[in-house]
């Protein structure tokens, strides 16, 4: 009886748990332990032990639904703004803009020296909760890069030729810089763009 408790128990572990268990019970009785159980018997345990198995699931099934959930709240907070933010509510405004990039800048910022405070170019100007639209287009044979403070902080890299766009909603209001993130050859008229959102 002992001996069946043990195996009751042993039986529910992960399979070599259970292996070990047959032999340690095979060399105790001397005998094929599974013998020892009636069929009814057997079912009632493969049924415990499937019970423990669906529990484990389950459980594992509410833990990836409860991060997916989370995960999942972070994208959308991410695409319509945080909840508590001044555009929850609001009807969003597209806001487009393209955004040239080659050996003359961004939209020939190289003809616009200055600072981003004294004479930033280009500059993109949307009110608040408008979702800004930028279509970065690089006519260039050399990678450029594009970020916008705040809004798109790490930025992105455009290679040569391709063209990507950037997406986000303007749900702070200020002048933020617009600048190239990669070393290139005109990297210095790069650095001065802004967007200001009123
Ligand atoms: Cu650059």
């Amino acid at each position: 009886m002992r001996l069946r408790h043990v195996f009751d128990r042993e039986i529910c572990r992960d399979k070599r748990s259970q292996e070990r268990a047959n032999i340690d019970l095979a060399h105790d009785m001397g005998e094929d332990p599974i013998s020892e159980f009636s069929q009814a018997e057997l079912l009632v345990l493969i049924h415990i032990c499937i019970g423990g198995i669906m529990m484990k699931n389950k459980m594992l099934a509410i833990i990836v639904i409860t991060v997916a959930g989370v995960l999942g709240g972070g994208i959308l907070t991410l695409a319509i703004g945080l909840p508590s933010s001044p555009c929850a509510g609001t009807t969003s405004v597209t806001h487009s803009f393209t955004i040239i990039e080659n050996l003359n800048g961004y939209n020939d910022s190289a003809y616009h020296p200055g600072s981003w405070l004294t004479n930033p170019w280009p500059v993109m100007n949307v009110r608040q909760c408008e979702m800004v639209v930028i279509k970065i287009e690089n006519k260039d044979i050399q990678t450029h890069g594009f970020a916008v403070d705040f809004y798109a902080t790490r930025g992105t890299e455009v290679q040569g030729g391709q063209s990507l766009t950037v997406q986000f909603l303007a749900s702070k209001v200020g002048q933020f810089r617009v600048y190239c993130i990669v070393p290139c050859s005109v990297h210095s008229s790069m650095l001065y763009g802004s967007l200001d959102v009123t």
